[in-house]
């Protein structure tokens, strides 16, 4: 969200599933648990949090939707990723460098994607007219959502073509590539993510 929006900001990298993670990660975020976001004093150390504090500290860059319908679903969407989804998440994790190679969804999992393409659907319909995104130009739904796109995407899940041009749209964003960059260029490997 920040590199899309051209927010400036410094970047620590933790690297994950090591024996010092978790010290390491506290030193940054009472949870122990990425991301957290340092503003001076301040310290947002939750995804969905960072995103109201960003949209707080920068009323000029549209970062919810502006239209007020719009803005509480796309805050609905969010808040349903941010807490939902959950065998989707377990059974896809995310790898920025992972190959393209089908893995079949759990029935489990095909429920969560299904419920997504849905929400996709209406938030597209409804509100997403103007540009390729949920609510057609890049927001913080969006952003959310990137993680996901990640998951359908190398795990080569089955998806309408309306998904599919979202994914594309999602795929061909400069910031989208830094991040798969970033990942390309790191040296860890975690195995049991490297294996699936
Ligand atoms: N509710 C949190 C969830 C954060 C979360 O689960 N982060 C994971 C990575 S996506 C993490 O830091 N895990 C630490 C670990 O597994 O050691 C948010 O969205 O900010």
């Amino acid at each position: 969200l920040l590199r899309h929006f051209g927010i400036p900001f410094n970047e620590i990298t933790i690297p994950m599933a090591e024996a010092a993670t978790r010290e390491n990660m506290l030193a940054y975020s009472p949870t122990g648990k990425c991301p957290s976001l340092q503003d001076g004093e301040i310290r947002i150390w939750d995804s969905l949090a960072i995103i109201e504090y960003i949209a707080e500290t920068f009323p000029n860059i549209v970062i919810w939707p502006k239209d007020r319908a719009a803005r509480a679903q796309a805050r609905a969407l969010s808040a349903e990723m941010h807490s939902g989804f959950a065998h989707l998440r377990g059974y896809f994790p995310m790898n920025m460098r992972r190959a393209v190679k089908r893995r079949e969804p759990t029935p489990e999992a095909l429920e969560d994607v299904l419920r997504i393409e849905a929400a996709f659907a209406v938030a597209r319909a409804k509100f997403g007219h103007a540009g390729s995104f949920l609510f057609g130009d890049f927001c913080a739904a969006d952003a959310m959502f990137a993680p996901i796109v990640n998951r359908l995407h190398i795990y080569d899940v089955p998806v309408t073509a309306p998904t599919r041009a979202y994914m594309e749209a999602m795929m061909a964003l400069p910031s989208y590539a830094d991040w798969r960059a970033g990942a390309e260029a790191e040296a860890w490997r975690i195995e049991k993510y490297e294996t699936i």
